[in-house]
């Protein structure tokens, strides 16, 4: 089990917080996500199958929102 936290700009209001949570769960290898709208971060716990952070970072991207 492993822990990374994502910066996220452009996270305004629950609607993003759910938008990007579910981004980053359609990855099967991350088990758990939470954001926090207020730090504008996203913490991710993920398994070892993924290969790479940045496959994180560009599902946050592909969904509209801003890796810091
Ligand atoms: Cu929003």
């Amino acid at each position: 089990m492993n822990k990374t936290t994502i910066k996220v700009k452009g996270m305004s209001c629950n609607h993003c917080k759910m938008t990007v949570e579910k981004a980053l769960k359609e990855n099967k290898c991350v088990t758990e996500v939470s954001v926090d709208l207020e730090k504008g971060e996203a913490k991710v716990v993920y398994e070892d199958c993924l290969d790479s952070i940045d496959t994180l970072n560009k599902a946050v991207e592909d969904a509209g929102y801003k890796v810091v």
